[in-house]
């Protein structure tokens, strides 16, 4: 059994196995090398060749014990056809959102749009850089997912009142992403993804409505993936209630940000746990970054814990400090 699997079913405690959220990614110069070629993100994500190679550079570099796919969870909507560009220095940007275009398209049509995703997952499930570990596949959550699509930029100064204007419009894209995400985790476990994590980014700016948005459409996905017999890990980033979402929603295992009180958390919480730390802590110095590392591993050294991070690690975050953060978390006892 791979570690990450250790912790999630047999729910051990001896071991801490490590992975990034964003670890393949911008803090790394091989990454950044290919992707200077390649000022097309989405067309990035399709090349399988190098899709591939980029998956697997942090797991040659640090030996995580699992890999997650290189794709976006933006590529959800590109794959039922609303153009997705991802613009230098101001990040993703969306078109139009012509809902009778995307409600017509079929699952065939959707499968086809991502055959690569699905490719790059078979291709990886065999590799000989993999074995032992897991291989992630993963999601946007609905409530991203929807932001995106009808803010069409990132939310991150907030969203405009108008957004929730259009309750039918809402419920419309709502629908459809519950039947596209579905098919998306189908299609990403048959070709070989042992593991699914549904990022909920943007959770944070769910003010009301919580059924509606976060714990109606999050359990839908969940079950549906357990069912699928596949664990999965669940990260509703910046919600005020990890407990309660965690009672409703249920899932395999809970990634938590860097806001919340792992203290506290543990007492009330008895499924496995991943991440915390707050990212920012790697542009920080060494001692500092231990500090902070063993903190996290000593509050959940009798609890199923994998060690991760609050959020993805920053651009700006520098390798060695990367090399420091997986020797800590190997070598504590
Ligand atoms: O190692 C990995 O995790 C690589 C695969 C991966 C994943 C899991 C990428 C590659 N993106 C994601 C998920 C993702 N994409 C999330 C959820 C996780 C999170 O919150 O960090 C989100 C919100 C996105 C959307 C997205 N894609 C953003 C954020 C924009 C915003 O609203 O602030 C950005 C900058 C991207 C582009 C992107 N995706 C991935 C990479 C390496 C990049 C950077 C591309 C570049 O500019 O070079």
């Amino acid at each position: 059994m791979t570690p990450i699997k250790e912790c999630l079913i047999n729910k051990s405690t001896k071991i801490n196995p490590i992975w990034l959220m964003r670890q393949a990614g911008r803090y790394l110069p091989e990454f950044r090398e290919i992707r200077k070629l390649n000022p097309d993100f989405i067309r990035l994500c399709l090349n399988q060749t190098l899709a591939e190679e980029i998956t697997l550079q942090p797991i040659k570099r640090f030996g995580f014990d699992a890999a997650i796919i290189f794709s976006d969870i933006l590529m959800i909507p590109y794959g039922i056809g609303q153009s997705v560009q991802f613009k230098k220095n101001f990040g993703p940007s969306l078109g139009d959102l012509e809902l009778d275009k995307l409600q017509n398209i079929t699952k065939d049509d959707f499968t086809d749009n991502l055959s690569s995703v699905y490719k790059l997952l078979s291709n990886l499930k065999n590799s000989k850089a993999l074995e032992n570990k897991d291989l992630i596949g993963f999601v946007g959550a609905p409530w991203t997912l929807l932001v995106y699509m009808v803010n069409k930029v990132s939310p991150k100064n907030g969203l405009p009142d108008v957004f929730f204007k259009d309750e039918i419009l809402i419920s419309e894209i709502l629908n459809l992403l519950d039947r596209f995400i579905k098919i998306h985790i189908e299609n990403q476990i048959k070709a070989g993804a042992t593991i699914i994590q549904i990022f909920d980014s943007w959770a944070g700016l769910i003010k009301s409505d919580f059924d509606k948005f976060l714990y109606n459409p999050t359990l839908s996905l969940v079950n549906y993936v357990k069912n699928l017999g596949v664990p999965v890990i669940c990260f509703p980033r910046g919600i005020s209630d990890y407990v309660k979402f965690t009672k409703i929603v249920n899932p395999s295992m809970i990634n938590i940000d860097y806001n919340v009180d792992p203290e506290s958390l543990i007492k009330s919480l008895d499924i496995p746990i991943q991440g915390g730390l707050d990212p920012k802590i790697l542009l920080s110095n060494k001692e500092n970054l231990k500090k902070q590392i063993n903190k996290y591993l000593n509050i959940f050294k009798d609890h199923p814990y994998v060690f991760n991070l609050g959020h993805g690690i920053l651009p700006e975050t520098e390798v060695d400090m990367v090399y420091e953060l997986v020797e800590t978390v190997r070598n504590f006892k």
